[in-house]
């Protein structure tokens, strides 16, 4: 196993922070994007423009990052997960949030539950009760929940139950519960490989866990087991998978199990050498996330989730300054990556 290291944590974090923030331009146009677009965005990012009094940075961060980041602070405060803790900052962060945060259409409706009793209720109960008791499948569990792979790095043990804890406070569908375990471990794993580790030794691992998460599910409905071996197939595949096969066999929408998953695939098909040509100039991370975003759908969530995953396996080092610099929060980031750190 891998030494914690520096490096690995700021890349996780930051890699988030970038995949949502320049996600977040293409997000509401759910359609594939250009490489030659998103290559015109990134050669003109720069620092914020400040005139006094006001500040307008280039891009800003939505309901990803402003939501890991609480995760983050709150276990950082707490000294653990601590799920009513977890709640308030959640909600209050909700209802104080500016609109450009874009939160997804129910999750409110949790928020608004548990600020009623003032966040002394069971933590867990709103959520299960959302979409008639059947509990949110969307991607809002596992876009935010990276911070407790860094948090709990020491046991993969507690990362799983502490991520499928975090995920319930909001979603409590399995594939959503699932879908953000899954995401822990894969920014777990990438953050404990050394750089000889290779996208078949990743993909093992990960469905490996996903055969024990799913294994007393029905065939049919193994959704994470068929999509880690739909990624096998693509990835040895000769060409470059196309956009038909990956809406196809994987999927880019809000539900978990797309989201998550086309971001594990975007971070595995650079991994495994095959870098779209236009891309080919730009460092590994960099080729991860605007691979992501170039997928189309929910952008700036499987770009955040692929950044995540990208940056705990290269470290901070190819995320370019003036990607960093362009995104608010970013020195938030680096104050998170640092507290997790430490
Ligand atoms: O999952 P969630 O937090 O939304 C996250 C997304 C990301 O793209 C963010 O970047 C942000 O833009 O929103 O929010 P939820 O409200 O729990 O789920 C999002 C949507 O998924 C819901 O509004 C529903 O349309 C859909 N959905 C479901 N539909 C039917 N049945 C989620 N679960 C169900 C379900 O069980
Ligand atoms: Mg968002
Ligand atoms: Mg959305
Ligand atoms: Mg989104």
């Amino acid at each position: 196993a891998q030494m914690r290291s520096r490096s690995k944590y700021y890349g996780a974090v930051l890699g988030a922070l970038v995949g949502d923030c320049i996600g977040a331009q293409f997000e509401s146009g759910w359609c594939p994007v250009a490489f030659s677009t998103l290559l015109k965005l990134t050669d003109t990012l720069k620092e914020k423009v400040s005139d006094g009094s006001s500040e307008k940075w280039m891009l800003y961060y939505t309901d990803d990052t402003e939501m890991a980041h609480e995760l983050g602070k709150s276990m950082l405060s707490k000294g653990a997960f601590d799920a009513k803790n977890v709640a308030e900052c959640f909600g209050e962060t909700y209802f104080a949030s500016k609109p450009c945060r874009w939160y997804g259409g129910s999750v409110p409706n949790v928020f608004k539950q548990l600020q009623a009793v003032r966040y002394k209720g069971d933590p867990y109960g709103p959520a299960a009760k959302q979409f008639n008791g059947q509990g949110s499948y969307g991607n809002g569990s596992a876009m935010r929940v990276f911070p407790v792979s860094l948090f709990y790095f020491e046991d993969v043990d507690k990362v799983m139950h502490f991520a499928a804890c975090s995920s319930k406070i909001t979603h409590s569908h399995i594939n959503a519960i699932n879908g953000a375990i899954l995401q822990a471990l894969a920014v777990h794993t990438a953050l404990s490989s050394s750089r000889d580790t290779t996208w078949d030794i990743v993909l093992n691992k990960l469905t490996k866990y996903a055969e024990k998460l799913e294994e007393s599910k029905s065939i049919d409905s193994r959704v994470y087991c068929q999509k880690l071996n739909e990624m096998y197939r693509m990835i040895l595949a000769k060409h470059i998978p196309t956009q038909n096969e990956i809406d196809d066999k994987i999927g880019t929408g809000i539900r978990s199990d797309e989201a998550m998953c086309a971001a594990l695939f975007s971070f595995l098909l650079i991994l495994a050498g095959k870098s779209p040509p236009e891309l080919s100039h730009l460092s590994p991370i960099c080729q991860v996330i605007l691979y992501a975003i170039s997928l189309g759908g929910d952008t700036d969530t499987i770009a955040t989730m692929a950044g995540a995953i990208a940056g705990a396996y290269y470290g901070e080092e190819g995320i370019p300054k003036n990607w960093i610099q362009a995104c608010e929060g970013n020195e938030e980031a680096c104050n998170l990556a640092l507290n997790l750190f430490n």
